[in-house]
This record gives C-alpha cells, sequence and structure tokens, in this order.
C-alpha cells in the first residue's frame, strides 16, 4: 500500500531522527532527503487514512492559492482556519491586545479595513504563483504560463512554477515550504501521454502539514491535467527537512498502530472554462473510510 511511505517516513523519523531545536522552538527529530510516489492513474486520490485528513480544506487551501490571494479573509469565508495564527500572532505582537483567535477571525471578516490591515499574509504562494513581479515590474503568471506550455510543448523540461521569490522573503508570514511545481508529459513517444507532478518541497511537518500537502497537490495535478487534456500519471514528492515535532511523538506512535485501508478516488465533476473556475464541489471522492483524526498542535 503506497501509505506505507508516509508510515515508513515516520518510523525513520521516531527510530532515527536527529533531534533538534527548530525556528518554532517546539524541536523536532528530522531527516534530510526523502522522496514519495504515488501513482494516480487510476483515479487514485491520496488521502491518507491511517487518520482522518480533512482533504476538503487542504483542496480549498489550493484553490485559495490558485485565485493569487494573499489574505486570509477569503480562506475564513470559507471556514477554512489554517494560516489564522500567523497574523493572530502579529497582532497580538504589535497591539499588546489580548484577542481570542474566533475574535480575531470574527473580525477579519466582519471589517474590511481590519482585514486589510492585519489579515494579509504578505506574498506568499498565490501572489508568487499568479502576479510574480520581476525587476522591470512585469508581473508573471506562472501558472498560466504551465498551461500554455503543457498544450503546446509538453515536452518542455522547463514546466516550472517557483514560490521562493528570494527579495520578498522576509515580507512573507512563513517561507514558501512546497516550493517548486515541475511538471513532466510521459508516454508522447506511443500516442498515450500522462502528466505527472514533482513537487520540491524544503520544509515538511510530517505530522500535520504532509498529509494536506500531498493530497492537495495531488489535486492540483488533477486540475491541470483535465485543463490540458492529459490524463494523470505519478505525483512524486520531494522533501527536503521531514521533520517530526516532539510534541507529535506519541500521536505518531499511535498511527503507525494502524493498517492503511485503500485509498479513495477522485472525480472531477465537471470542466470548468479554466484553471479559475473550480469549486470545491467539483471535487467527487468516493471511497475514503479513515481511522479517526488524531489531534496535534500546530507550531507557529
Ligand atoms: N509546513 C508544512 N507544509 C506547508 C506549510 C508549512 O509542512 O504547506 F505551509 C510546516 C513545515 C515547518 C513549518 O514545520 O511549517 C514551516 O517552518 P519553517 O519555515 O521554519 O520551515
Amino acid at each position: 500500500h503506497p501509505e506505507f511511505q508516509y508510515l515508513d517516513l515516520m518510523t525513520r523519523l521516531l527510530e532515527n531522527g536527529d533531534r533538534r531545536i527548530d525556528r518554532t522552538g517546539v524541536g523536532t527529530l528530522a531527516t534530510f532527503g526523502a522522496m514519495m510516489r504515488f501513482d494516480l492513474s487510476d483515479g487514485t486520490f491520496p488521502v491518507y487514512t491511517t487518520k482522518r485528513v480533512y482533504w476538503k480544506t487542504a483542496v480549498k487551501e489550493m484553490l485559495w492559492f490558485l485565485t493569487g490571494q494573499t489574505n486570509i479573509r477569503s480562506l475564513l469565508r470559507e471556514n477554512v482556519r489554517i494560516w489564522s495564527d500567523w497574523p493572530l500572532a502579529r497582532y497580538r505582537k504589535e497591539t499588546g491586545i489580548e484577542i481570542t483567535q474566533q475574535e480575531f477571525e470574527a473580525q477579519v471578516v466582519a471589517d474590511e479595513e481590519f482585514a486589510e490591515a492585519w489579515g494579509d499574509l504578505g506574498p506568499v504562494y498565490g501572489k508568487q504563483w499568479r502576479r510574480w513581479i520581476d525587476q522591470s515590474g512585469r508581473e508573471h503568471d506562472q501558472i498560466a504560463t504551465i498551461i500554455e506550455t503543457l498544450r503546446n510543448n509538453p515536452s518542455s523540461r522547463r514546466m516550472i512554477f517557483h514560490a521562493w521569490n528570494v527579495g520578498e522573503l522576509d515580507q512573507m508570514a512563513l517561507h514558501p515550504c512546497h516550493m517548486v511545481y515541475q511538471f513532466y508529459v510521459s508516454g508522447l513517444d506511443s500516442g498515450q501521454p500522462r502528466l505527472s507532478l514533482m513537487v520540491t518541497q524544503r520544509s515538511s511537518d510530517h505530522m500535520l502539514g504532509n498529509p494536506f500537502n500531498i493530497c492537495q497537490q495531488a489535486a492540483l495535478l488533477a486540475m491541470i491535467a483535465q485543463q490540458v487534456d492529459i490524463p494523470v500519471g505519478e505525483l512524486v514528492w520531494s522533501g527536503g527537512d521531514v521533520h517530526l515535532y516532539l510534541n507529535h511523538v506519541d500521536q505518531a506512535k499511535e498511527q503507525l498502530t494502524r493498517v492503511p485501508r485503500p485509498f479513495p478516488k477522485l472525480t472531477l465533476a465537471r470542466k470548468p472554462a479554466s484553471i479559475d473556475g473550480y469549486r470545491i464541489e467539483d471535487f467527487v471522492v468516493t471511497g475514503y473510510d479513515p481511522y479517526p483524526p488524531i489531534e496535534a498542535p500546530v507550531a507557529v
């Protein structure tokens, strides 16, 4: 079962992880350099089954990246709260005001000016993907370029989009983790093309981040494949600093007692006119039968 790639990596972290203090102060067990491959050609949607993964939230985040937006307001309107910690921490630090996460989020949703002042994450993923600004001030829509190249020159070795915009890193709430997306079309010669995606992720929280990242990256691959009329091939995931936070060790051990069940299948309910037309309702996932959720705290 392909989920063992994830679980075996978790075992590797528990047994041989390099123990270190990280930016958040929580501490991790880390390893450097890991690869996982998921064959998605039969419609498999790689949502791990050994705990419930909230794949809709992950896909909603991917749709939000694609809109090019960087404010948590539009995420909160979709009831996605995964990015609130960072603006909230900044708000508390800069104003000294005691506010709960719920109160902060409610104010971002209710008050546009407040959202503009405190809800923006800086030029994170969406900005770089859709509106990377070069030295001359020109905007680059990297997603549009990929789609155009897949249609016109699918054997290109340059089908990449990148979020690591060096000159803007210091303005981002969090540096990009899933950094490089590279596309590849196999089988052009035989007339049976398949579209694959490799994601290079410099930093991966194995308990909380990775389950999310894998299924949202598979969702992106499905959308782009549909847009360019090439069936899906493989998702290849390549991790740099792969780590387990020390306060996730018990949860990891619990998860490792569970035996994976079959992955669900994904179909797209319709074909929107462009990559900008997808909605969460378009993602139809069948056969997801996970073990119960495992709660774990996020390191901010
Ligand atoms: N992280 C992920 N996946 C993501 C994301 C963040 O695993 O999509 F946005 C984790 C990795 C790391 C932390 O634990 O967030 C980022 O911290 P740093 O920038 O110090 O690597």
